[in-house]
């Protein structure tokens, strides 16, 4: 298929599934992703798959992404299973290989890390996750304008202050820290720590 009109069906089929204000952040985080690749030579073509697809499981019921990971065999963790809505990264890369026909690794990869990260991450696991965090849609991130600016500049820098501020407001709020996030914030800020 040609790679305009896949990219134009993936863009209708995602925006059945989401609600307006969700379909309007997965618009900003297909060309915020488009944008960096364009920065750091990055596949424009993936990085906009990618995006578009991050949050296709985002708007499914606790039960239905349970029931998903049940069916294709996907191991839930204690933490996952208290914060349901953490599985929507895994939830959607197993939906975009099944249901929207993505076969590249590395664009599965970007939308199963783009919630926790991980370590070792790859060019567009990194794209993806700090478009999710920086893309024109996202309010109430401290330090937005700062690390919308550093994202151009640096990525490695950007997402290790996207960690540090992801970190220091889950320390304040409810939710459990997953422990792949926290490794990936070891694994980034170590000093000289994979800095592509
Ligand atoms: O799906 P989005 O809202 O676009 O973005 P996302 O998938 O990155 O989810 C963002 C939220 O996830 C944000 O409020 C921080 C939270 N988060 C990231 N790591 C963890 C986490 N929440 C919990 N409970 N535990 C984590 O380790
Ligand atoms: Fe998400
Ligand atoms: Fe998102």
């Amino acid at each position: 298929m040609k790679k305009t009109n896949h990219l134009r069906k993936l863009r209708k089929a995602v925006g059945k599934v989401q609600d307006a204000r969700r379909f309007e952040h997965t618009l900003g985080v297909e060309y915020t992703s488009a944008a960096l690749a364009m920065r750091y030579g990055g596949d424009l073509e993936n990085a906009r798959v990618a995006g578009l697809l991050h949050d296709c499981a985002k708007c499914l019921s606790d039960e239905k992404m349970l029931s998903i990971c049940k069916k294709n065999h996907i191991p839930v963790t204690e933490v996952e299973r208290k914060n349901p809505f953490l599985l929507h990264a895994k939830v959607g890369a197993c939906l975009a290989r099944e249901k929207y026909g993505v076969k590249e690794p590395d664009i599965l990869n970007a939308i199963r890390s783009h919630t926790t990260g991980r370590r070792d991450m790859s060019l567009l696991e990194k794209i993806v996750f700090v478009a999710d965090y920086i893309e024109p849609g996202r309010r109430h991130a401290p330090r937005l304008g700062e690390i919308r600016k550093l994202a151009f500049v640096d990525i490695d820098q950007a997402l290790r202050e996207i960690l540090r501020d992801t970190l220091a407001y889950l320390k304040t709020s409810e939710g459990d820290i997953d422990p792949m996030t926290e490794e990936t914030w070891r694994y980034y800020s170590r000093q000289g720590g994979n800095l592509k």
